[in-house]
């Protein structure tokens, strides 16, 4: 049993609460420079944090040396995104001290959300993807498994969003201009990275021919390390993330030259390395810098992985025994050519042995298959900034065809399809044909999603190695996104079933019973319209609008795309206005519409469908026919925090993308977690969902995936609906018409164009009439008071699955061989 383990016993003596208060008035002096006498929120929010990051580097120490002593094996998580949010609260809910902390921060004249509400998000991704990675190392810490999560640390996180006349604006997130008290920068480890140069052969002293790639650029690489407490502190582990630095003698050679402003242009352009985020989510664009960022996390990443191996190493053959490499999506793929490269031409290995360590080494998780976010990458380009790589992914194609020829002799379409190299149109590498090809497993992140890689995008390889595309059900976590985030229905629960649940969320099955309890009942009831409350005010902070908390809080937040389909909420919002307009009298369920996410600055049709929101909501909020009973707002700039105010308060979860394109989701489990119904299509989660609360307890509407892709086949004719619908065609006409937008009758052809003239790709239309028909369905539940709370107990208390507890367990057991230390 770990030292490690026993330290969670008593925390206030462990974490020394009685010098809390000290501690946070002697870091306002020592460290912030600050009068403690000052009443500045700002500095006591870092003093605070300061004195509670001391307090586990300690144990993230030991925990590192169990890892040590044990020789456990370690799990690398590598991505381009974290989505941590804020660290404060998360800190003190899993050193399980927020209570404690509470009232040592008022005795200093604070309240905890005061301070809380001062930490910047760390927006160090764009959705679902970051999201994902930082849930997963919550679990991975949680249950013992040793694990790192590696990364980039962006100076500019995922852009700020607000709303100017009802458009996006963008501005840029410098989210560490105040500092980072959380971060820990390694100044003394420094990792050189190469770019561009040649490959060069050379004899070695066998006369063997090898490769060594020279005359690069080179940018150093520096650690900073951000503590990752695990729940119970049973463990503490960190998630690394890279800064670029410029390297030391490019300078000096051009300062000796007495160039000393082309000097300082190379630091310059070196250090924009880990400038920005990319901010589109599933959509590649192809940039320069993007594949330098991506190979720089990787570069750095394997000489860290490899010189940890080696203290307690001798040979680089045992890697895969001690070493386990997880891909967050084809992001870090280019990790495959990179370790070969360095096994062959640093560690002087051959290719075949080199390959077996390799591809005993990486797994790929697929997250999405949408064909505009499959990453391929110009051959020019590729080999150009890494030269050396690109003639290794020429050989592992060579080799890999020659296996494919070998099994299907003859068949040269499906050799072109399984090419890592694309031909048509320009050579480019593709990069998830290279992931597969490079790893033991790959995994989809739903039962549907990955059913759809087996038998549609990875069909042929799926064939060539039929065990190696496989399942695991997304997570979330269920201490930020039940215990953190909702403290009202927290408490009811703990209360109800004992606190187990947050460390084993299948516990939450014992609340089903409950569901018959009218006391119980009453009490769950209570902690929603609590949280509905609060996000009330909250949005009259925001957005200066009263909203009632009253009514039916439907709630869509995820980022902004066309298959996710926020416009077919809108198309529902504006038939509910029509229905009102019609029949002033008429006794409808009264809703308040909320919509935020972010689009990508350059996706044109999703910015458009934002600012139709926006125009709509203004035309029904000022219409007095319509008030107090629908309202619609777009909460701008939708974040982590903000998520963690959202999710506890919404009665509707909307997870309507068109069936077959969301490759899981994980908001839609955040949501029910918290006891959202949901609306939704059969994609992704949303069928493993209804599997586990039950159809009766979900309102599931529309095509499904193979109906989907049989219309796409068959053709599909979206003007029938509107022929054959005078509810749709008069949205239809009034989108396309210009009554939202009555001084730019125009502004919203495109959105009109795109659904009845090129196509309606995502079939809106089809989906209308079933949309509407779940809905009424949602209005005549919720009339029902007493039936729509039992449904919703009955969600929270059927989301057991959903935990990212299980699938950590399930990539740990299945696909990494890792087992959780001290069990
Ligand atoms: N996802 Br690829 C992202 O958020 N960004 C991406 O670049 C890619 C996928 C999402 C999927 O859209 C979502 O369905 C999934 O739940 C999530 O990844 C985590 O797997």
């Amino acid at each position: 049993m770990s030292r490690v383990c026993k330290m969670s016993k008593n925390v206030r003596e462990v974490f020394r609460l009685d010098e809390l208060k000290d501690d946070i008035r002697r870091n306002m002096v020592a460290l912030l420079g600050n009068d403690p006498r000052s009443k500045r929120k700002f500095s006591y929010y870092n003093a605070l944090a300061y004195s509670v990051r001391e307090r586990l580097v300690d144990l993230w120490m030991r925990t590192q040396s169990d890892y040590y002593d044990s020789m456990a094996k370690r799990v690398y998580y590598l991505s381009m995104e974290f989505l941590p949010g804020r660290f404060l609260m998360n800190y003190l809910t899993n050193m399980g001290i927020v209570d404690e902390c509470r009232e040592i921060v008022a005795e200093l004249g604070f309240s905890l959300e005061e301070l809380e509400e001062e930490e910047w998000d760390a927006g160090l991704g764009n959705g679902g993807l970051g999201r994902l990675a930082s849930c997963y190392l919550d679990s991975m810490v949680s249950q013992n498994i040793p694990g790192y999560g590696y990364g980039i640390l962006y100076d500019y996180g995922i852009f700020y969003q607000s709303i100017v006349n009802g458009n996006q604006e963008e501005r840029c997130d410098n989210w560490r201009r105040h500092g980072c008290p959380w971060e820990i920068t390694r100044l003394d480890t420094l990792y050189e990275v190469k770019f561009y140069g040649r490959s060069e052969t050379y004899y070695d002293s066998d006369g063997n021919v090898r490769f060594r790639w020279v005359d690069t650029e080179n940018v150093m690489a520096m650690p900073c390390d951000i503590l990752i407490p695990g729940y119970g502190c049973s463990h503490v582990s960190n998630m690394r993330l890279w800064t670029a630095q410029s390297s030391r003698e490019f300078n000096l050679s051009d300062f000796n030259r007495g160039d000393y402003i082309g000097a300082m242009h190379g630091k310059v352009m070196s250090e924009n390395i880990t400038k920005v985020l990319y901010p589109n989510d599933q959509f590649l664009q192809g940039m320069e810098l993007r594949l330098k960022q991506q190979y720089f996390l990787v570069s750095a990443t394997f000489q860290d992985i490899l010189r940890r191996y080696l203290k307690q190493h001798t040979s680089l053959a045992a890697l895969p025994e001690a070493v386990a490499v997880q891909l967050n999506d084809t992001h870090p793929a280019i990790a495959i050519p990179e370790l070969m490269r360095l096994l062959m031409d640093v560690y002087g290995m051959g290719w075949d042995v080199a390959w077996d360590i390799c591809t005993r080494t990486f797994a790929y998780t697929n997250h999405t298959v949408l064909p505009e976010a499959l990453e391929t990458w110009p051959v020019d380009l590729l080999g150009r900034l890494l030269p050396r790589h690109m003639q290794i992914i020429y050989e592992i194609n060579r080799r890999f065809l020659e296996g494919v020829a070998a099994t299907f002799p003859g068949d040269t379409e499906r050799l072109s399809r399984m090419s890592v190299i694309q031909e048509e149109g320009g050579q480019r590498v593709r990069m998830a044909n290279l992931a597969i090809v490079g790893s033991h497993t790959v995994n989809g992140v739903a039962a549907l999603h990955s059913n759809i890689l087996q038998t549609g995008l990875f069909r042929d390889f799926h064939e060539y190695y039929p065990r190696k595309i496989r399942n695991v059900t997304n997570g979330v976590t269920p201490r930020r996104w039940l215990m953190q985030c909702n403290p009202a229905l927290s408490r009811l629960i703990t209360q109800s079933i004992g606190p187990e649940w947050c460390c084993n969320l299948e516990k939450l099955r014992e609340l089903v019973p409950l569901a018959e309890d009218s006391a119980f009942r009453d009490a769950w009831a209570r902690a929603k319209l609590e949280n509905k409350r609060l996000l009330s005010r909250y949005v009259l902070r925001k957005v200066q609008m009263g909203i009632n908390p009253n009514t039916l809080f439907d709630m869509q937040f995820k980022r902004m795309h066309e298959y996710k389909r926020q416009l077919l909420n809108v198309m529902h919002v504006i038939s509910l206005f029509n229905r009102i307009k019609d029949n002033p009298s008429a006794d409808i369920t009264p809703r308040t519409v909320l919509f935020g996410g972010k689009a990508a600055p350059g996706y044109y049709q999703a910015k458009l469908i934002i600012r139709l929101i926006n125009e709509v909501a203004r035309v029904v909020n000022a219409d007095a026919d319509v008030a107090g009973r629908l309202r619609v707002a777009f909460l701008p700039n939708y974040c982590i925090s903000q998520a963690e105010k959202v999710v506890p308060a919404a009665d509707l979860s909307e997870q309507i993308s068109t069936a077959g394109m969301e490759a899981s989701g994980t908001g839609n489990m955040k949501f029910a977690l918290n006891g959202a119904l949901t609306i939704g299509t059969l994609d992704g989660a949303n069928v493993e969902i209804m599997e586990e609360v039950g159809a009766e307890n979900i309102f599931i509407f529309g095509l499904k995936a193979h109906e989907v892709a049989e219309k796409r086949r068959s053709g599909y004719n979206p003007r029938e609906f509107y022929e054959n619908d005078a509810e749709l065609r008069r949205v239809m006409d009034m989108i396309g018409s210009g009554f939202f937008s009555p001084d730019e009758r125009g502004l919203f052809s495109p959105v009109y164009d795109s659904l009845m003239h090129h196509g309606d790709y995502y079939m809106l239309m089809a989906d209308y009439r079933p949309y509407m028909e779940a809905q009424a369905a949602v209005d005549a539940l919720y009339l029902d008071q007493d039936q729509w709370v039992r449904k919703s107990i009955l969600n929270a208390a059927n989301m057991g699955k959903f935990s990212s507890d299980r699938s950590v367990m399930e990539y740990a057991r299945g696909i990494w061989h890792v087992e959780p230390l001290g069990k």
